[in-house]
């Protein structure tokens, strides 16, 4: 365990003086401390879903019909609990799944065979067009955290992107 008790009362004490003038917006999928998925070890290996209240900062990323994500890059530390505010600037349903490579290829596969599959994970959003939705996540290693948008054609039209963490 690698417990830092002064670091995260200090992260809670910013969040708390941060986070006065922000709403307080119950996040859905805000599922705790377990890892999500199904998959545990790549679970870890990408991080788990984020405590709301040790958000560390906001990254807005939004989603196109072009099926591009802006930015598709995005750097964050190791630890960070990092709020995705991602907006669909589209018509089309949209989604940003975060997972390793295999993970979101064999997600998408799935999804090719089954499009109305929805998801109800906690290392997900997926929104309709001209919504907005929000994904709390903390990357916990060093190293590339992939992401996509698994809706059919998508992700093979190059809709992915990826979360640099050192
Ligand atoms: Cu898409």
């Amino acid at each position: 365990m690698k417990n830092n008790p002064i670091k995260h009362f200090r992260t809670l004490a910013i969040a708390a003086l941060l986070g006065a003038a922000a709403p307080a917006t119950p996040v859905a999928h805000a599922a705790g401390s377990h890892a999500a998925g199904h998959d545990h070890d790549a679970a870890s290996a990408i991080g788990q879903p984020g405590d709301p209240t040790r958000v560390s900062r906001s990254i807005e990323i939004r989603m196109a019909d072009d099926m591009r994500f802006t930015p598709a890059e995005v750097r964050i530390m190791a630890g960070e609990t990092v709020r995705f505010v991602v907006i669909n600037d589209g018509r089309l349903r949209h989604e940003l799944v975060l997972g390793s490579e295999a993970d979101l290829k064999a997600h998408y596969a799935e999804m090719l065979k089954a499009p109305e599959m929805e998801h109800d994970d906690a290392n997900a959003v997926t929104l309709d067009g001209g919504k907005r939705g929000e994904l709390v996540w903390q990357f916990t290693r060093s190293g590339s955290v992939p992401f996509g948008c698994l809706q059919p054609g998508h992700y093979d039209a190059g809709m992915a992107g990826v979360v640099g963490v050192r």
